[in-house]
Order: structure tokens, then sequence, then C-alpha cells
């Protein structure tokens, strides 16, 4: 995106939001951001790194730490972040960046509030307001791109008074953008470490992945990690002992292990690169526990997919496999083809097993998943109790 410059020959009216946005934090000195996707601020994600000192986070709670860091050392710092991503940082805002009484800017994406076709959205998005509330945190709701020019100021006074500030963006704000975000990375561009350091060729998509894998789901417990993947598993494999994840990014191998803990069925987590690196602590929790029923199947396609493939951090440095191992995982693969792929399944061991799936980034346009939470809960629960 280039920035046109804001001076009397141009008002900020006649930018698009995201260029008002970026505009309001140059404005107000932001000069360090860290940020974690969400769909709806793909655009102004991609080029937060051309104007800012950014850092891409694996967990929006670390975010708060980084930034308190940042506000020690002399920088503005601001996050950019889901609503749902405040929820994880509670703690961290209370008693680290509240309680020192740092700066900090949160410029929150507020789903579930408007036009919202993920119902599990809404739940976050009647809380978020409510948690700013009941930590005494200031914030704005921006609900019209008119608006926009407001928010300099709550920037400003974050900044001023050494205090946290948060803006919430309703979706409406960017719905007349003229810029599009170019799909951050296209198949060919994105290279998993895995890819790179140890030679193994992506070649399948998780969609691909899943179609391949859906025999071997059979009967078992599935817990399938939220957004484009639940879709795809849906439409491969739809039983009721299938736990789709509406919501609750980071925990679909902890529901898998809680389930595992519990019963002598086999339990399958699909899991996501982003989204293990969003809690790879439980990773730690499986080695210790080592349930032999459970088996997670990472699927690694270096990409936040669900909010546009921006990368994740296996794209630039970590290897899932190893991770698992370094946790006390013993048995694990990595698999790219299809017939590596087969194989893990057909030879899996006692577990817990992890597989690797290195695959390539890229989601099937499928509908939303037409069963709510009622619905699911009450069909993996009698398939548990059978
Ligand atoms: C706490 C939180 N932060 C951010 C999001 C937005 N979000 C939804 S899905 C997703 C990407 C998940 O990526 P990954 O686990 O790698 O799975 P993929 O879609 O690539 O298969 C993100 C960032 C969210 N739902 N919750």
């Amino acid at each position: 995106m280039n920035l046109r410059t804001y001076g009397s020959e141009t008002s900020l009216g006649n930018l698009n939001p995201e260029e008002q946005v970026i505009q309001a934090m140059k404005s107000s000195g932001v000069s360090f951001v860290a940020s974690l996707p969400c769909e709806k601020v793909k655009t102004l994600l991609e080029s937060l790194p051309e104007h800012f000192k950014h850092v891409a986070l694996t967990r929006e709670e670390e975010g708060v730490g980084i930034c308190a860091g940042a506000a020690l050392a002399g920088a503005k710092p601001a996050l950019l972040i889901q609503n749902s991503g405040l929820g994880n940082m509670v703690n961290a805002l209370a008693s680290l960046t509240k309680y020192y009484r740092l700066p900090l800017v949160l410029l929150i994406s507020w789903r579930g509030i408007y036009g919202e076709k993920i119902e599990a959205q809404k739940a976050m998005g009647y809380y978020a307001p409510r948690i700013l509330s009941a930590l005494d945190i200031k914030y704005e709701e921006v609900h019209e791109p008119e608006h926009l020019s407001l928010i300099e100021h709550t920037l400003r006074e974050a900044y001023e008074n050494s205090e946290i500030r948060a803006v919430l963006f309703s979706p409406k704000v960017w719905e007349g953008s003229r810029l599009k975000g170019k799909e951050v990375h296209e198949k060919r561009r994105i290279s998993s470490t895995a890819a790179r350091t140890r030679k193994v060729q992506p070649r399948l998509t998780r969609f691909q992945m899943l179609k391949i894998a859906a025999p071997y789901l059979e009967g078992k417990a599935v817990v399938c990690n939220l957004g484009f993947p639940c879709k795809e598993l849906y439409s491969v494999k739809h039983q009721r002992s299938n736990f789709y994840m509406l919501g609750s990014m980071g925990m679909t191998s902890p529901i898998a292990l809680g389930i595992a803990l519990n019963t002598k069925k086999q339990v399958v987590a699909i899991d996501g690169d982003g989204s293990l690196l969003m809690n790879p602590g439980t990773l730690a929790t499986i080695a210790q526990t080592a349930p032999k029923n459970l088996t997670i199947l990472a699927i690694d396609n270096a990409a936040y997919g669900s909010t546009g493939n921006q990368p994740t951090a296996t794209a630039r440095s970590v290897d899932l496999e190893l991770v698992a191992r370094g946790f006390g995982i013993r048995n694990t693969c990595k698999v790219a083809a299809k017939s590596e792929l087969l194989a893990a399944f057909e030879n899996l061991g006692s577990g817990p097993n992890f597989i690797h799936a290195v695959a390539e980034p890229g989601n099937a346009e499928l509908p939303n998943i037409p069963l709510s939470a009622e619905e699911i809960k009450r069909g993996v629960e009698e398939f548990l109790r059978e």
C-alpha cells in the first residue's frame, strides 16, 4: 500500500480506511507494531511492515509482553489483533501493562457485531467491550469509516498518559476500501522450514490431505481446528464423533488430550501450525500424560490459512516435528506425499503419535458447517458415552 501524504491537498476522507489508520498511527507516533491476523484486517496487516518496525506474533498475549519491553526501551507500541485475542491477553494487560503504567495501543478487529457469518464470533464480540471495561481500559468504537479521524486522539492519549487505549473497529469500516489485499502467500512463494531444511516438498493442500486421511478417521473421536479445516473435514468426512471447533483458537490438541485421557476410544486432533504455535506447551502436557489413544495430525501449511494465508513461524524457522520431539513426544513422523500420509496412518503405533503433515497453503471454497454448537457437542458426547 502506498500511503499518500496527508497534507493540505489531500483530505483524510480521500484515503482508504487502511491508509487512514496508518496515517493516524504515524501522526500519533506509533513506532512499533505487533500483530496476529484477523481476516477482516488482512489488507491493513499486509502494509504494517512497510511503515513500522513489525513483529508477527504466535499468540496475542505474547504481544503484550513484547510491547511492554518495547515501551521500556522507549518505543511507542501498538498491537493489531482480533477481539478473540483480547481474551488471551487479560492477565498480561492487568498485571504487566497496567500495573507498571506502560503505554499500549490496542487496535482490535471487532468480530461478531456486524454482518457476521460465523455464529461463534458473536460471543467474544459481545464480551470484548465488557472485558475492556472490566479492566478499566478506555476504548473507542469505530463503526463507520467517517469516524476514523477520531482515533488519532485516542492513540496520542495512550502515549501521553502512559496508559492502555483501545480502538474497536467494526468490519463495516473496511467495507468500502478500494485497496485489495493480495493473497499474502500464493502457493509457490511459501516455503516451510521443513521444506527447506529437511528437503520435504509440500505437494498437497489441507483439503487433499483430509481426503486421504478420511478413512482412518472413521469411528474415532476427531477434534478439528477452527475455520477452513472444519469446513473441509465436514465435506470429506462428517460423522457425529467430529468435534468441529467454532472458536477457541489453539485448543485443538488440548481438547483432544482431554478426551483421550477420559476414553478408551481412539482420538485424533487435526491441528494447524498457527494454532499449535499459539499454545505449544500443550505438546509438553501430551508428552507428560502420554495417552496411548491420541494422534495429532498437524497440518502445516506454513500459513494462517483461514485469515488470508499470512505466513506463520513455520515458514521462517520452526520445524513442528522437532518441536514435538523436543517436548518429549517420541512417535513422530514427517509426511508430504500421499503415500507417506497413508503409511503414517497404516503404521500408527501406540500414542501419543505426532504426524507432521507438510502441506501447501490453500483452502477449498466451502460453506460454513450447518451445525450448532449444541448439535456438535451432543454428537460427540453420545459417541463417547457408548
Ligand atoms: C485468539 C485468536 N486469534 C486470532 C484468530 C483469527 N484466526 C482464526 S483461524 C486463524 C488461523 C489458523 O491458522 P492455522 O492454525 O495455521 O490453520 P490453517 O487455517 O492454516 O489450516 C486465525 C489467525 C482467532 N480466531 N482467535
